[in-house]
């Protein structure tokens, strides 16, 4: 208990003298990775815990992929709000035309890869990934052992994967138009190349969000809430004990809700963060670039747009400059993808 006080509050003093947002360690961080030793006792974490909520279904069609013309953009922020992830400088780059998914990819275009291939994610291979303490039953609390000790709200739940998002006993079945999760980078790329398509560089990613409008915050404009309507889903409430859930959900929403941006995308803030093919680097040119595509190599991959778990106060990662990393066979609840292709494929 003692142990996991002490990182209770290093977490939340971190937060609180620390300005402008500077925390970098937040559920979406590397704190997260495969890779990580920090773990704490997992005693008196469920404190406020409340249960997950089951939404109806949302329809989409089946030509799901946006044409983007590409040209010049302003990619990154001059002010940006954690530095240390290398939003910034604001610079110019170019695009060819690619095409970019609507959605997120949902559990229901996952199964059906999965369904044709027999393919099996990382996070079955490893056995377990990381879920979201306040998502989680009474039943898996009681097996668990060990949290994130940097993020505490995060536990490595066994035998949870994309079918089974809370782990043994929960199911993907009422949420078949929810985005797919724990799936790492390669397990995305492999449902990628199985659709024709690719994942987007990390410009296009960011180019796409944006939505033809230049140096805003988020998809929209740099009103959170334009006319008081939530615009994406992302956490309301006192972090992480309370989500109350106003916009909706309290954790993933289907891929078609909430409004698209200009371009005709849903969710590229919140719901879940995406998974791009860049490597991280935290360091970018400042001329003009043609089509940039990261670091040749590297040791994580950089993931866009934020999750339900993103709050102001707390990993402000929702904003279309935000960028975070984790490692290719890294997965957890709030992490899934959309596919891009090149122009030139045919999209049926
Ligand atoms: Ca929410
Ligand atoms: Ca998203």
């Amino acid at each position: 208990m003692i142990s996991y006080l002490i990182h209770l509050l290093l977490a939340f003093g971190l937060l609180a003298f620390t300005p402008n947002h500077a925390s970098s360690d937040c559920s979406c961080s590397s704190s997260l990775n495969r890779q990580s030793k920090g773990f704490c006792s997992i005693n008196e974490i469920f404190t406020t815990i409340k249960p997950p909520k089951i939404y109806s279904q949302h329809r989409y069609a089946k030509n799901d992929m946006v044409k983007l013309d590409g040209g010049k953009f302003q990619m990154g922020t001059d002010e940006p709000k954690f530095m240390a992830d290398g939003e910034h400088p604001a610079r110019t780059v170019y695009l060819k035309p690619f095409y970019l998914d609507k959605y997120e990819v949902s559990n229901e275009k996952f199964a059906q890869f999965v369904n044709a291939t027999g393919y099996v994610t990382e996070a079955e291979k490893f056995g377990d990934s990381f879920v979201l303490t306040i998502l989680l039953s009474d039943e898996i609390k009681m097996t668990l052992t060990q949290a994130v000790a940097a993020a505490p709200w995060w536990v490595p739940v066994k035998q949870a994967d994309w079918r089974h998002p809370e782990g043994p006993g929960t199911s993907i079945s009422t949420r078949m138009d929810h985005p797919v999760i724990h799936v790492s980078w390669n397990d995305a790329i492999a449902y990628c190349k199985w659709r024709g398509k690719r994942l987007p560089t990390e410009a296009e990613w960011e180019y796409s969000c944006r939505g033809n409008l230049k140096g805003r915050l988020y998809p929209w404009g740099n009103n959170l809430m334009p006319k008081n309507k939530h615009m994406a889903n992302i956490w309301q409430g006192q972090f992480p004990d309370e989500n109350t859930a106003e916009d909706g959900y309290i954790g993933t929403a289907p891929v078609t809700a909430f409004d698209p941006n200009k371009f005709g995308l849903k969710n590229m803030a919140g719901n879940v963060w995406e998974w791009t093919n860049d490597w991280w680097n935290t360091r970018h040119p400042d001329k003009l670039q043609h089509n940039p595509t990261g670091p040749t190599t590297g040791t994580d991959k950089v993931k866009k747009g934020g999750s339900y778990m993103c709050h102001e106060d707390y990993c402000y990662r929702y904003r279309c400059a935000a960028r975070s990393q984790n490692t290719p066979d890294s997965s957890a609840s709030n992490l899934g993808f959309r596919c891009a292709a090149d122009f030139k494929i045919k999209i049926d």
